[in-house]
Formats: C-alpha cells, sequence, structure tokens
C-alpha cells in the first residue's frame, strides 16, 4: 500500500474550527488476540486454590487411594478466600475441582471418589457451587482446574477415561455459570492407585485426550472461556516453563500453531510465531501448591510478591497466584497478611500517574492526525493510541513535566489489538540539561513496566529503537512507587557457621538467636556467626537512611553436619550436599548399577525423624530423584527402611523435599535413588539434611 492510498481523507471538523484529515488506522500486523485472550489479558491477576485429599496428608500430589473420609473443612469458608483474593486485587479464582488424585470438590454423577462420600455437610457438600457463589458476590470469575490425570480412576489411560473425563468437564461446565479459564496441567501419567491396579500408566499427552473434539465441547459450553494446556494442543494461554513466577523480559505473546515448543519459547515466546498464545505466570504463595504447615514461615513477603508482580505483568504476563487451602477449609493468616498487604502495595505503586500531568511530544504522528497523537499515549483510555507513518519502525515519544519530579517506574502498553509490535526502546530522562538512559528493554506487548533507581528529571524520552511495523502505544505511565527491601538468605555450612546475604546493595542485617522478632536494636551481624546443633535465625535487612526495615527471615537448622561424613566415595565435590550452598551440586553416576545409594555417617546417634533433600535447581539437568528409599542404621551394616515414595513435581517445582518418618535412633543414614526425572544412572543432590527430635 502507497503513502498516498493509505490516508483516506475525509473532511471533518474538530471542536476549534480547524478542518482535521482523518487518517486510516495501521492495519494489523501478524497474529491478534481473540476477544476471549483480551479479556483475560485485561484481568491481569487472577487466584488459584488448591485444596483437596492431600491437603490431610500432607502430601504434594494424592495417589489416588486416599480416603474420602478425611476430606472434613469444619470451617470451610469460600467467601474467606475471594475477599482474600479481592483484596489482593485478583480478578478471577481457579478452583482445584480435580487434582492429580482424582478427588472431586463436587458430587460428580460419575464416580464414588468425592465430596459426596466425605463427612464435610454430611455428603451433602459441592465446594464449586460454594467456590461460584462467593465468586459471584465478590465480583471475581470463576475457573477450573480439571486434572486430566486422574489416580484414582480405574479406567486411566483406557479410552473409557476419555468418555469420563469430558463428562466431568460437561458437569462442571453447565452447572456454576459463566467459566472464565479451564486449567488442563501437564503433570499427566505415571504411578497410581487406579481403581487398586497399584500400577504404572502412560499416555501420549498429544492424542490420548482427542484435545479437538474436547475443546469443541468447551466452546459449545462455554463460549467465553480460554483453555491453558500444558499437556496436548495449543491452547489460548502458555505456561512459561517455571512455576517460580517470572518469564522472560523478551516475551512475545506468539508461538507457532502446530509444533513443538520448547523451554525458551515457553519463556520468551516467538518473534515470528504465527498463532497468539500470550504467557501465563503460575506460582504459589508458598513453595507449595498444597498446604503444608511447614511453610507457614514461608509465605512469599510483599517484596517477593512485588517483585512476581513486575516478572509477570510488568513483562507481558498475566498472574496465577496460588492461595493453599488449610484442612480447616481457610486460608492461612499469614496468607491473607500478605495477599492484602500486597493488594495495598500495588494500589500504592500505580495509583498516581504522573504522565497524565506532562506535555507529550511525538517525533512522529500518523498522517499528522490528532487522533494518533503523542497524548492519546497518556489520555487514561484503553481504546485510544499514539501511532505513527507505516514505514516508521524507530521514533519516540517526550513527556515534559515543565518541573523536576522524582519517579522511578516507566510503564508502556501496545495496543496489542493490532498486535506485538515493539522489538526494542530505552527511555532517557532529562537531568540537569543532559539525557541519561535510565533503562532499556526488548519488547513491550500488552503491558511492561521497568523499574529502575529514583531519578528527579523535568523530562522523560522513550525511544523504540525497533520495531516490526509502525509502533502503535496505547498507555505510558510514569511512577515514583514505594521501594520494599527483600527479606535477606540465611544459610548455614557444614562446619555450623551461619551467613547472611542479599542481592540489594548495601545492606545491613539484624539478627536474633532467640527466637525474638529481630529489630534495628538486635545484633548486627558482621562476620559469620558459629553456631552448634539445633538453632532459629531470625534476620532483616535495615535501611538507615529511610529507617525502613524489610520482613523477616526465618531459618530453622537442625544438628551441624560438622562431624558427617560420606561413606565410601573418595571424590571431595560429593561435600557439596553438605555445605549449606544451594547452588553446588554433586552428580553421582553409577554405570548400570541402580539404584544408587548415598551412605552418611553422622558420627554420633542420634534420634532421627525426617531427611530433607533439594534437587539440583537446574530442572534440565540430569538426577533429580523422583522416587527414593530411606533408610536407617546403628552399624552401617543392618539397615531399616523408615521412609519410601515419591518426590511429586520435583521437576517443576524443585523444592525442599521433606519426607517424615516415626522416630529411629541411629548414626548413618542412606538415602537410595530409585527413579529420576531424566532416566538415566544419575543422582544429583544440592543438599542432604536430616530432623532429629
Ligand atoms: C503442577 C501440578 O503438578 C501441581 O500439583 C500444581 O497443581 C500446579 C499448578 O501444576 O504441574
Amino acid at each position: 500500500m502507497n503513502r498516498f492510498s493509505l490516508y483516506a481523507i475525509i473532511f471533518a471538523f474538530s471542536s476549534t474550527g480547524i478542518s482535521i484529515a482523518q487518517v486510516k488506522a495501521p492495519a494489523a500486523f501478524g497474529p491478534t488476540p481473540s476477544e476471549n485472550q483480551m479479556r483475560l489479558q485485561e484481568m491481569e491477576s487472577y487466584a488459584f486454590v488448591h485444596f483437596s485429599l492431600n491437603t490431610y496428608t500432607d502430601q504434594s500430589w494424592g495417589f489416588g487411594n486416599e480416603d474420602v473420609k478425611l476430606f472434613n473443612p469444619e470451617k470451610a469458608d469460600c467467601r474467606q478466600w475471594a475477599r482474600i483474593c479481592k483484596e489482593a486485587g485478583m480478578r478471577g479464582i481457579i478452583i482445584t475441582a480435580k487434582h492429580h488424585c482424582g478427588f472431586c470438590l463436587w458430587p460428580s454423577k460419575y464416580t464414588e471418589y468425592s465430596v459426596k462420600n466425605a463427612p464435610w455437610k454430611n455428603g451433602k457438600g459441592d465446594m464449586v457451587r460454594e467456590m461460584a457463589d462467593a465468586c459471584k458476590e465478590y465480583g471475581l470469575k470463576l475457573g477450573i482446574y480439571l486434572s486430566p490425570w486422574d489416580r484414582n480412576s480405574a479406567d486411566y489411560g483406557k479410552p473409557k477415561y476419555i468418555t469420563y473425563f469430558r463428562n466431568q468437564l460437561t458437569e462442571l461446565l453447565t452447572n456454576y455459570g459463566p467459566i472464565f479459564e479451564v486449567w488442563f496441567d501437564g503433570a499427566n501419567g505415571g504411578d497410581g492407585y487406579y481403581g487398586g491396579a497399584n500400577e504404572t500408566r502412560t499416555i501420549d499427552r498429544t492424542t490420548y485426550y482427542d484435545w479437538k473434539n474436547t475443546y469443541d465441547l468447551i466452546h459449545k459450553l462455554q463460549p467465553n472461556c480460554v483453555i491453558w494446556n500444558d499437556g496436548g494442543d495449543r491452547g489460548d494461554l502458555r505456561w512459561v516453563g517455571t512455576e517460580e513466577g517470572f518469564v522472560g523480559e523478551t516475551n512475545w505473546s506468539l508461538l507457532n500453531a502446530t509444533g513443538e515448543v520448547p523451554w525458551n519459547m515457553l519463556h520468551y515466546g516467538l518473534e515470528n510465531g504465527n498463532a497468539w498464545v500470550p504467557a501465563e505466570v503460575n506460582t504459589s504463595i508458598r513453595p507449595e501448591w498444597f498446604y503444608h504447615p511447614n511453610e507457614d514461615s514461608k509465605v512469599k513477603t510483599v517484596p517477593q510478591l512485588m517483585d512476581l508482580y513486575y516478572n509477570s505483568i510488568g513483562r507481558n504476563g498475566t498472574m496465577l497466584l496460588n492461595f493453599p487451602i488449610m484442612p480447616n477449609g481457610l486460608i492461612h493468616p499469614n496468607d491473607e497478611k500478605a495477599a492484602y498487604e500486597f493488594g495495598q502495595a500495588v494500589k500504592e505503586s500505580f495509583s498516581d500517574n504522573l504522565a497524565e500531568k506532562a506535555k507529550a511530544k511525538a517525533s512522529n504522528v500518523r498522517g499528522n492526525s490528532k487522533k494518533f497523537g503523542a497524548d492519546k499515549a497518556i489520555d487514561g483510555r484503553k481504546d485510544s493510541y499514539w501511532t505513527t507513518n507505516d514505514t516508521i519502525t524507530k521514533a519516540s515519544l517526550t513527556l515534559d513535566f515543565r518541573k523536576p519530579i522524582i519517579f522511578n517506574r516507566f510503564l508502556v502498553q501496545e495496543y496489542i489489538r493490532l498486535g506485538q509490535r515493539v522489538k526494542g526502546f530505552t527511555v532517557e530522562v532529562l537531568v540537569d540539561g543532559i539525557w541519561e538512559e535510565v533503562a532499556k528493554a526488548t519488547t513491550i506487548g500488552y503491558k511492561r513496566i521497568l523499574r529502575f533507581p529514583s531519578v528527579k528529571a523535568t523530562k522523560v524520552r522513550f525511544n523504540i529503537t525497533d520495531s516490526k511495523s509502525c509502533p502503535v502505544i496505547s498507555n505510558i505511565g510514569i511512577y515514583n512507587a514505594p521501594v520494599f527491601l527483600h527479606a535477606p538468605s540465611i544459610a548455614r555450612n557444614q562446619s555450623g557457621e551461619i551467613s547472611i546475604s542479599t542481592d540489594d546493595i548495601g545492606p545491613i542485617f539484624y539478627y536474633t538467636l532467640d527466637s525474638s522478632e529481630p529489630t534495628s536494636n538486635s545484633k548486627k551481624y558482621t562476620i559469620p556467626i558459629q553456631t552448634q546443633g539445633k538453632i532459629e535465625v531470625k534476620a532483616i535487612t535495615y535501611d538507615p537512611a529511610s529507617g525502613k526495615s524489610s520482613p523477616v527471615s526465618l531459618e530453622k537448622f537442625d544438628i551441624s553436619r560438622k562431624d558427617w561424613k560420606i561413606v565410601g566415595i573418595s571424590d571431595e565435590k560429593a561435600y557439596s550436599v553438605l555445605d549449606g550452598n544451594t547452588s553446588t551440586i554433586w552428580h553421582q553416576r553409577d554405570g548400570e548399577k541402580k539404584p544408587i545409594d548415598l551412605v552418611i555417617d553422622l558420627g554420633t546417634e542420634y534420634n532421627l525423624c525426617g531427611f530433607k533433600y533439594l534437587p539440583d535447581q537446574n530442572k534440565w539437568s540430569s538426577g533429580i530423584i523422583t522416587n527414593y528409599q530411606f533408610y536407617v542404621s546403628a552399624d552401617n551394616k543392618e539397615w531399616k527402611l523408615v521412609s519410601e515414595g515419591e518426590f511429586s513435581n520435583i521437576k517443576n517445582n524443585p523444592l525442599w523435599q521433606i519426607k517424615q518418618f516415626a522416630s529411629e535412633k541411629a548414626r548413618f543414614i542412606k538415602f537410595t535413588a530409585l527413579k529420576n526425572t531424566s532416566g538415566d544412572d544419575v543422582a544429583g543432590y544440592a543438599e542432604v539434611d536430616v530432623i532429629t527430635r
């Protein structure tokens, strides 16, 4: 199209009486979002709630044989969940209607493994109904997590199970009002109860569910619902390849409609993909998805939740934050407090858009039309935008505040209904007559937020340095957001030295060893603290300039590992499993010989009641143990098996795995790796520890 045909001129008169030419909007470039995807993107943040039978067994995944009689949340109150999510600024809730164990939170007609046989409300309860009602009351949308993998069903793996799966989907999509998202977890197949068969069953994730017809069913029953699917056909959204709560800094909302989606595509999208598949960042407010009492002190703090916000919504993704439900049916007060304070912090950060008070000027305006002028990027409307002539792929927009203002955030949005275009941009500020670059980034998409140290400047210049086609910018925001200090990390090495650290610049730490809350009057940390035996350390980061403190970090250490010896292994590197440093990994390879044992002499006899294993944090490395046995011995000859089982979800969520057992006196431990995520003969360990009485 040439420049002259592009500008179809129609005469019109503006309110000032000056004749203006109306210029055609740019044509869409590449794939664009559907109305359903658009609606979801504008929701920005929504919650997950994880609740099932494994809430009662302290597991991450139920095996499928857990007793339905365990389910009795005597205080269950979905209105509490909805209120908390609303206070955190979320717009919807996705409930785990059925997790991998197969237990249904609604009285499904198609199975006995549901609330209808649980003591809760004498079998008359329906948690999905209560969730739907609570969402309605609080103005939230309802979403459904329905696990395709069902470790309870005798038919799982057979064609018959597909009818069962679709029957359940039909119940959920017809009886509970509008559903905004269905979530099909990618974990699928493996060991399970399967109606008593107790075996391993695998399926082909791409063909087994006949996704095309399953999707047709969803579209028919809930035309406004988006589909998240990590296990088969491309859905409307993509997983970002990690459950830690961040997507790539470069984040294209594009993939190819068919073909493989390796990790880098999940994380960064595909610059020239031919389908619109935006990123959804899912993570939990605690390390695990389900409730575990030992994580009550591990709830994400406000600075961590703000990082999550910037690394998801601030990087062109939506944010899906999980709340585990306690056995009594409520969200824990610690999670409630964090969610409330997070909601407040987001409001405080983004309530005053300083850009709206500025005068905007652009290097190029499409056809010099007022309709596409620079001020359209700061008018607070989502249906107007600043854009340039078609041939322009580099352009800048300057905001003039006419006096110095202080700020530390730059927010920008593309008008994605016309496609995602921008490939690179910088932000400069004018300080004392000199332009300085304060931030530089690649993609924008629906929303991008950049953080930088506070500056005092009179002007801001947003430079688009590269774009696939003419840039189309719907919104710019400048904010002076509060800065939150991160709680420090606390580690103990093998000799018992405690060190306290953080990534923040120039921090000061205060700590306590007597369970009291640390303040700036507590002991100041200068050098590593020598400790022995069981100890509880609490610490804060403190900024003397502002007088602000971080949230409190708490670490409980068991006996020190000073006298521990790794038996029968000459490789000195093996001691990295005891060094307290989570980034040093030791890999043990045993040729054809499986299983692989790690034997440790604790030096003295202890009353042992559990052990802890931290895998390699790089989920692609080999040797992440999924199935284990744990033995104890007094003499390194006679061994007693005290614990065995699986580390569920260890690849996607590589947390400390904590296993408890009935207490046993012993001096030697043997940790046996039976299976790993890489299917080879390697056992890898970041850390191994014990729990004593
Ligand atoms: C994972 C599951 O295996 C977890 O248990 C959890 O439900 C999470 C949201 O997805 O893949």
